[in-house]
């Protein structure tokens, strides 16, 4: 069955199709998606101006309905959709659902804020005047997401956006239709009215840049790679459209001197390998302190022989294939440079399990300068380097030393250090004893510099971009004054 568009209340074929491969086993198709045209692509932002008219009247109520329904059938389908994830992303099941799982939360969240988004009542300086701040919604705004959550960054970014009043105009990632397609699917019947919400499968060239160039968009929110990111503001800001941007990291894990190094290997593991190491929060740059180098990176390295590389939807599997070929020679690609840059590699072989797939062993780096290839550019994927330092001063400074901006992480237990830590490094998000990756779903997401652009995600903090403030100045008393 063919997997169609959403554009405008109604399912449409397109200009081609695509399988949706299964990276586990790449005979396995999916589903087949019907891919939009440029044509379509600017309908579908038609469609969502025409019907931002009337939805952005609706009450907060109504759409707070609407997501609740939503966010209900997520939680009540997750194993089957969590099953669709694995199958066409790779990652194991158990993160699979557990991102559903966290999907739903987000539009069960988003509900609430939907009847929950005031404004400011403050006095005039003028006497018998009031002032009331209100919050609009922005109006078009187009999502475009990575293959890496295919339903939770979707569902960060849409809930919101529907919840403050906005139609939206859809662009999943060209890896992951399926996931896509089911959310559409499920708020098409939750009740949104044609065009709150319109799906369009195709590639960044032709459906991306009607999203990103269109005067009719208001808003582009994106997470992907730091280039397209780059490539996304200049075009959306050729109209002055706001933007919200998500890209890369290059996460650095402290491993301080006086850690719990059980704690630290399982914290660098999870943080690393997790989802494949696929993941803008990954820990991708392990920076670990002389005196406890040697036992941490020994202690690692067994715990990341002990991975179960397989079928992500196979029982026993603990970390799944990577997403497709090209990001599969970027990840050899990368470990081979850090080879010929000085790194001792660990791993990082090709898996044969009998079965076709995109299966890597998860490599660690060892021996690494921060200055290497490396711990330079972001690899996104089960890839990560151990770069030693003398002392926790060191390990700051070199934690500080990137381009990226987003995530950051200490093992220790001191509290001081901690302490110094969260209020030095320079990161948007910074975990004490927990892994980079692996965020709550309420509170804001996001970093700065080549990581992050715009206002932050998620949480209540995530009405400043989906909402727009106006200012109004009544005087009730026609100058007579108030008294
Ligand atoms: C998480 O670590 O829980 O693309 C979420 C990414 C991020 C999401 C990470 N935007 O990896």
């Amino acid at each position: 069955m063919i997997r169609l568009n959403l554009i405008d209340g109604e399912w449409v074929g397109g200009a081609g199709e695509r399988p949706n491969i299964n990276p586990s086993d790449t005979r396995d198709v999916v589903s087949t998606h019907a891919q939009a045209n440029g044509d379509q692509a600017r309908q579908a932002v038609g469609a969502a101006s025409a019907a931002l008219k009337t939805w952005r009247w609706t009450t907060g109520f109504q759409r707070s309905e609407i997501l609740d329904r939503a966010g209900g059938e997520i939680l009540r389908r997750q194993d089957e959709l969590g099953d669709l994830l694995a199958r066409e992303e790779g990652k194991t099941l158990r993160e699979a659902v557990g991102e559903v799982v966290r999907a739903g939360q987000i539009f069960k969240f988003f509900a609430g804020e939907a009847v929950r988004s005031g404004g400011d009542h403050v006095d005039s300086i003028r006497p018998g005047l009031d002032v009331d701040i209100s919050r609009e919604p922005v109006g078009v705004v187009s999502v475009i997401t990575p293959w890496n959550f295919p339903i939770a960054i979707p569902a960060w970014k849409i809930a919101p956006a529907l919840a403050f009043g906005n139609t939206v105009v859809f662009k999943p990632a060209e890896p992951v239709p399926g996931c896509a397609w089911a959310l559409a699917d499920i708020l098409d019947r939750s009740g949104l009215p044609a065009g709150v919400l319109n799906l369009v499968v195709g590639s960044g060239r032709v459906v991306g840049d009607e999203l990103t160039g269109s005067p009719l968009v208001d808003a582009v929110t994106f997470t992907g790679s730091t280039d397209v990111g780059a490539h996304v503001l200049a075009a959306a800001q050729s109209h002055r459209a706001k933007v919200q941007l998500e890209m890369g990291g290059k996460n650095p894990l402290v491993v301080a001197d006086d850690c719990d190094i059980d704690l630290a290997v399982r914290v660098a593991l999870e943080g690393a390998f997790g989802s494949t190491g696929q993941r803008c929060t990954a820990s991708s740059r392990l920076v670990v302190v002389e005196s406890v180098h040697d036992e941490f990176v020994d202690r690692l390295d067994r715990a990341r022989q002990g991975l179960v590389v397989g079928d992500a939807r196979a029982e026993g599997t603990t970390i799944g294939p990577v997403v497709d070929a090209a990001q599969l020679d970027q990840d050899l690609r990368y470990i081979s440079v850090a080879l010929n840059e000085g790194a001792h590699v660990l791993g990082g072989e090709r898996v044969e399990t009998g079965v076709p797939g995109h299966y890597l062993r998860p490599a660690l780096l060892v021996g690494t300068k921060n200055a290497d290839t490396v711990n330079r550019e972001e690899v996104f994927g089960p890839v990560a380097s151990v770069i030693k330092v003398t002392d926790y001063d060191e390990a700051l400074a070199v934690a500080n030393d990137t381009e990226f901006g987003l995530a950051a992480g200490i093992v220790t237990r001191s509290l001081r250090t901690a302490t110094h830590f969260k209020a030095h490094v320079r990161a948007g998000m910074v975990m004490v004893n927990v892994p980079t990756a692996g965020v709550d779903f309420h509170v804001p997401f996001g970093g700065s510099r080549a990581s992050s652009y715009g206002p932050r995600e998620q949480g209540s903090y995530a009405r400043e971009f989906y909402t727009t403030v106006k200012t109004s100045y009544t005087d009730a008393f026609e100058g007579r004054g108030r008294a």
